[in-house]
């Protein structure tokens, strides 16, 4: 899967999601945020439907869900389900035990399964809710009310890497941010070599194009070159900045696999060691 078509499933998303904006009904008690924490021995078929503690969290408009990594074998969280594959809405990738990871701000009221990409019998929902505004006394949001506030979420941020790089080429990188005097950083690697690491670009139309040091060696499975962009605001260089600064969105560039594949390898390749090393005990490093 090249990235035009990583592009065109986010947009797809986008669209499904806003199509997805169930009129709230009833507005239940919820706190903005949430945290998730993955049940003990989940690496394993049994937990369900508990895999994911809890497993249906619910968080208001433009909150997060931090998903802590208690367990002893590593997990993903990825927005989507195991029949039809990631949506786009968050992927944690690999979250090592111990380690934690949290998802852009769900700017988008609706209900997002996600599951575990290494272990797909863990299943869970994060329902994002309308915040009930009948507790709200109305002289503390007067402020905001004739402000528009512009959010931004990850499938907003489009990264088209050219497939099939080979040594010694530059690699042209082309990023849209939808929206006006957007702000970001963007690195690349290769292979885990930084061939590109701009800070503090700015494009007052959204779109900004970048071109990577000469590449070592051919991109290839092995050699795939990553590119992360971080968002860091609307605003125009030296006013103040707003909107979700520090939301994330990455791309692959890989020439005859997919991306999509290729971490479904990654992931499986490292389960498999993972299992091996459980098995053969003190013999091997745990993962
Ligand atoms: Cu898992």
């Amino acid at each position: 899967m090249n990235n035009k078509t990583i592009s065109s499933l986010f947009v797809l998303f986008a669209i499904v999601s806003i199509g997805m904006t169930a009129a709230p009904g009833a507005f239940a008690e919820h706190s903005m945020n949430a945290t998730v924490e993955n049940a003990e021995g989940s690496s394993t078929p049994g937990c369900e439907p508990d895999c994911f503690i809890p497993a249906t969290v619910t968080i208001g408009v433009g909150g997060m869900v931090t998903f802590a990594n208690n367990d002893t074998a590593a997990h993903t969280s990825t927005a989507g389900t195991p029949a039809d594959g990631p949506s786009g809405a968050w992927d944690s990738s690999l979250v090592m035990m111990g380690a934690a990871y949290t998802t852009p701000a769900l700017d988008v009221a609706g209900d997002y399964p996600y599951f575990c990409m290494v272990h797909p019998w863990m299943e869970g929902l994060v329902i994002v809710e309308e915040e009930s505004h009948d507790d709200h006394g109305g002289d503390d949001h007067g402020d905001k009310s004739g402000m528009e506030m512009q959010t931004l979420t990850a499938a907003d941020i489009t990264i088209n890497v050219a497939d099939g790089a080979k040594a010694g080429e530059r690699v042209a990188i082309d990023v849209t941010i939808s929206g006006e005097h957007v702000n970001y950083d963007i690195v690349a690697t290769h292979g885990g070599e930084e061939i590109l690491n701009e800070s503090g670009n700015h494009s007052h139309t959204g779109e900004g194009s970048h071109t990577t040091s000469a590449l070592a060696a051919d991109a290839s499975d092995d050699l795939p070159i990553d590119v992360t962009v971080t968002f860091q605001g609307f605003g125009i260089p030296g006013e103040e900045f707003t909107g979700p600064i520090g939301l994330t969105n990455s791309a692959q560039a890989v020439p005859e696999f997919g991306t999509i594949a290729a971490m479904i390898l990654a992931v499986a390749i490292v389960s498999i060691i993972a299992v091996s090393a459980k098995s053969r005990l003190s013999f091997m490093p745990r993962i």
